[in-house]
C-alpha cells in the first residue's frame, strides 16, 4: 500500500460503571483512533493503550507522540508497506507495541477492505461464534460484588473473571463460587498484585476449582509464576509477561505458563498474536484472547483472532453495553447464549458511526506521508 495520509483521532467515552483492577479506578476511555488512506483505500483502527501507563508504560498521549513523530514518518521513508512489513519496518524502535499494533491494523483494515474480505476468512475462517466471558473490576464490599456478579450470570455469560490484590481474593472468590455454583467458569486476574513470597497464600485458591489465575506476579517474574504453577493446582496463566514470541516462548519452556491471555496490542500486533496462538498450539498451552476495554472496533478483531482453535477458553470479550453506553460502530457485539459473533464483514468486520465519533472527538490531526 502507498500510504497517503494518517489521521489521530482523540475519542472520550465514559463507562457505564467504574472499572477498579489493582492498578486503580477508570471511568472513562481516552481513546486514540487511526484512519489510514492511500492507494484509493481507507483503513480505520484504534490504540488500546489506556490513559496512564499504569497496566504498561504505553499511554494514549505518549502512543500519539511516538506514532506522529517516530513511528509514522519510518512507513512513509520504507515506501510502499503491506501490514506484514509493518512490524520489520518499526522493529527499529524500542518498544511501544500497542502504538506499533495500531498502525498495523489500520492498514491491515484498509488491505482486507481494498480486497473485499474479512480479517476472519484472513485468518482461515474457523467458528463463526465465539465464547464470551466478562472481567468484573474490585469493589467496596461483597454484597456489591455478587449482585454484579448475579446480572453478568443473568446476562448468559460463559464465564466470570475477578479482579483480585491482596486483601480482595479469598473471600470474594469464595462467595462468587457459591453464588454461580459449581458448574460455571470462574477465573481470577492479579495484574501483577502479589509477591513471591505469596504463593502458599495463592494457593488457598485451589479449593474453587478455577479455570486459571492470572498473572498474579511480576511481568518480568517467570522463575515465581514457574514456582506458583508447580505449587498450585490451578492452572498459571501469563498476561503482562507475554509480550513476544520469545518471551512466550521462554515461559513456557520455564513452566510458567500453562494458559496464556494473548492481547494484540500487548504483542504488537494481529499478526504476532497469531504467531503466538500458533505456537502455544503447537505446544498444547490452551489460549483465550484478552481485552482492553475495546470500542466495536478493537472488539471487531478480537473475534476473528479468537475464532482460531487454540482460543479453547472463553475471552474477555463481552458485549459493548458492558463498558460503554453507546459504542463508536454501527452494529455494537452483543452477547447470546453466552456467545458473541466473530465478525466477517470486510476489512476487521465493523462498520464506524462516523457521526458519533465526530460528536465525541477530542482532537483531531492530519498528517501526510512527509
Ligand atoms: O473486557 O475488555 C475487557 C476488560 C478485560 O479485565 C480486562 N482487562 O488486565 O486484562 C486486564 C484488563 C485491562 C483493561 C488491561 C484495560 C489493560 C487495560
Amino acid at each position: 500500500m502507498h500510504l497517503d495520509s494518517l489521521r489521530l483521532v482523540r475519542i472520550t467515552l465514559p463507562l457505564v460503571v467504574p472499572f477498579r483492577t489493582s492498578h486503580g479506578v477508570e471511568t472513562e476511555r481516552d481513546v486514540l483512533l487511526l484512519h489510514v488512506v492511500g492507494d484509493g483505500c481507507e483503513g480505520w483502527s484504534e490504540c488500546v493503550a489506556g490513559g496512564e501507563p499504569s497496566y504498561s508504560a504505553e499511554y494514549t498521549e505518549g502512543a500519539e507522540l511516538v506514532i506522529a513523530e517516530h513511528l509514522w514518518p519510518a512507513l512513509g521513508r520504507a515506501g510502499d508497506v503491506t501490514a506484514a512489513e509493518v512490524a520489520s519496518v518499526l522493529a527499529a524502535f524500542a518498544g511501544h507495541p500497542m502504538a506499533k499494533a495500531a498502525l498495523e491494523m489500520a492498514i491491515l483494515d484498509a488491505e482486507l477492505r481494498a480486497a473485499d474480505t474479512s480479517l476472519h476468512a484472513y485468518f482461515g475462517g474457523g467458528r463463526d461464534r465465539v465464547p464470551s466471558g466478562v472481567s468484573v473490576g474490585i469493589f467496596e464490599s461483597i454484597d456489591t460484588l455478587l449482585a454484579q456478579v448475579q446480572g453478568y450470570v443473568d446476562d448468559g455469560y460463559a464465564r466470570i473473571k475477578l479482579k483480585i490484590q491482596p486483601g480482595w481474593d479469598i473471600e470474594p472468590v469464595r462467595q462468587v463460587r457459591d453464588l454461580i455454583g459449581p458448574e460455571m467458569g470462574l477465573q481470577v486476574d492479579a495484574n501483577t498484585a502479589y509477591e513471591r513470597t505469596d504463593i502458599e497464600h495463592l494457593c488457598r485458591l485451589d479449593e474453587f476449582d478455577l479455570l486459571l489465575v492470572e498473572q498474579p506476579l511480576a511481568h518480568d517474574d517467570l522463575l515465581g509464576h514457574a514456582q506458583l504453577a508447580a505449587a498450585s493446582s490451578t492452572p498459571v496463566c501469563l498476561d503482562e509477561s507475554i509480550v513476544s514470541l520469545r518471551s512466550c516462548d521462554d515461559a513456557i519452556a520455564l513452566g510458567a505458563a500453562e494458559i496464556v491471555n494473548i492481547k494484540p496490542g500487548r504483542v504488537g500486533g494481529y499478526l504476532a498474536a497469531r504467531r503466538i496462538h500458533d505456537l502455544c498450539y503447537d505446544h498444547g498451552i490452551p489460549v483465550w484472547c484478552g481485552g482492553m476495554l475495546e470500542t466495536g472496533i478493537g472488539r471487531a478483531a478480537n473475534t476473528a483472532l479468537a475464532a482460531l482453535p487454540g482460543f479453547t477458553l472463553p475471552g474477555d470479550i463481552s458485549a459493548s453495553s458492558r463498558f460503554y453506553a453507546r459504542d463508536i460502530v454501527v452494529d455494537p457485539i452483543t452477547v447470546t447464549d453466552g456467545t458473541v459473533p466473530v465478525a466477517d464483514g470486510a476489512g476487521l468486520g465493523f462498520e464506524l458511526d462516523l457521526a458519533f465519533v465526530e460528536s465525541i472527538t477530542t482532537s483531531s490531526r492530519t498528517i501526510d506521508r512527509g
